[in-house]
C-alpha cells in the first residue's frame, strides 16, 4: 500500500483505482410520500459488500420514514441540506442538521421514525452499512456528530468533511465496527485530488454537485447523481475540470464477504434468521421488546 510524491507534492499511485461501473440514480418514491434516488441496493447494484444502499432522500413536510424496525446492519445518516428529527422506542430523540451525522448501528433492533424538522425541502444521504455475522446482534448504538465536531481540512482548493476515516492527516472519531471511511469533498474548479485508500477495500464515489475526472485523467466527466464503483487499488485521482464546484463522497468499506439475505430493513445471513427476526418482531422479543407500548410522536 506505498504510494510515492513527487517533486510537486502531488501523489502517484502504485496501483490507481479506475472505474468499473457508472449507476445513475433515478428518484423514486420511498417511506410515506417521499423520495429517494438510490443508486446502492437498486436493481443495477444489488450491494457493494459491506454496503447495502445509499439513498440520496429529498423529502418535504407531511412527507418523511414514519415508525420502521431496522436489524443486522448501520445506518449513516448525512444531512446535505436543512433537518431531520428522529425518534426511537428506547427513548432517543434528536434532530440533525445539514453537515451533521448520526451513525445508528441497529444491531439486534431498532425501532424509529426518521422525519423532516422544519418547512421546505430536507435533503441528505442515508448509506446502509452491513454488520458481520458476530455483530448482527449487538447492542444498538448511536453515534451523533455536529457539523462543527466533524474534522474538516481545506487544502489547496480542496476541501474535505472526515466522516469516517481519515484524510489529509485528520482522523474522524467516529467508531466503524465494519471497518469503512467515509469522505466528503469539494473541489474547486481546476483542482485535483490524490486519496489513499486500503487496496483491497470495495469503493465508490457518488457525485453530489458538479462534475469530475474519476481514476484516469483522460476519462468522460460524471455528473450528479452517478454513483461509480471503483476498481481494487491503493488510491484514486480525482480531476475538477470544469468552472463549477465539484462536490462528491468517497466511501470504501472492508468487504465482509458472508452471505445476504434481506428482508426489507431486515439484513441477516440465512432465510432462518431472518424468519426468526421477522417473529422476535412480531412478538417483541430479542431486541424489539420496547416495541410492545411505543409510537412515535411523527
Ligand atoms: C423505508 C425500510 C426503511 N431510505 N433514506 C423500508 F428503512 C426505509 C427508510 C429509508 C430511509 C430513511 C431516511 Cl432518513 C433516508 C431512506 C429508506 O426509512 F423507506 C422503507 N420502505
Ligand atoms: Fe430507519
Amino acid at each position: 500500500m506505498s504510494s510515492t510524491v513527487d517533486g510537486h507534492g502531488i501523489q502517484s499511485f502504485e496501483k490507481p483505482r479506475y472505474v468499473i461501473k457508472r449507476v445513475l440514480a433515478k428518484p423514486q418514491h420511498e417511506g410515506d410520500g417521499a423520495i429517494v434516488r438510490r443508486s446502492i441496493g437498486g436493481s443495477e447494484l444489488r450491494n457493494l459488500d459491506p454496503f447495502l444502499m445509499l439513498d440520496e432522500f429529498s423529502v418535504s413536510a407531511p412527507a418523511g420514514f414514519p415508525d420502521h424496525p431496522h436489524r443486522g446492519f448501520e445506518t449513516v445518516t448525512y444531512m446535505l441540506e436543512g433537518s431531520f428529527t428522529h425518534q426511537d422506542f428506547a427513548g432517543h430523540k434528536g434532530t440533525i442538521h445539514a453537515g451533521d451525522l448520526q451513525w445508528m448501528t441497529a444491531g439486534r433492533g431498532i425501532i424509529h421514525s426518521e422525519m423532516p424538522a422544519a418547512e421546505g425541502v430536507q435533503k441528505g444521504l442515508q448509506l446502509w452499512i452491513n454488520l458481520s455475522s458476530k455483530d448482527k446482534m449487538i447492542e444498538p448504538r448511536y453515534q451523533e456528530l455536529q457539523s462543527k465536531d466533524v474534522s474538516r481540512v481545506d487544502k489547496d482548493g480542496v476541501d474535505v468533511h472526515v466522516i469516517a476515516g481519515e484524510a489529509f492527516g485528520v482522523r474522524s472519531p467516529v467508531y466503524t465496527r465494519t471497518p469503512t471511511m467515509y469522505l466528503d469533498f469539494t473541489l474547486r474548479p481546476g483542482t485535483q485530488l490524490h486519496q489513499k485508500m486500503p487496496e483491497s477495500w470495495n469503493a465508490f464515489v457518488y457525485v453530489i454537485e458538479g462534475e469530475g475526472i474519476f481514476g484516469d485523467s483522460i476519462a468522460s466527466p460524471v455528473s450528479s447523481h452517478y454513483a461509480i464503483v471503483l476498481s481494487s487499488g491503493d488510491g484514486l485521482s480525482v480531476w475538477n475540470r470544469s468552472s463549477e464546484l465539484l462536490r462528491f463522497v468517497l466511501v470504501g468499506g472492508q468487504p465482509l464477504n458472508e452471505p445476504i439475505v434481506q428482508y426489507g430493513p431486515f439484513v441477516m445471513n440465512t432465510q432462518a434468521e431472518i424468519e426468526q427476526t421477522i417473529e422476535d418482531y412480531h412478538y417483541c422479543r430479542n431486541g424489539f421488546e420496547n416495541a410492545r407500548h411505543w409510537q412515535s410522536q411523527a
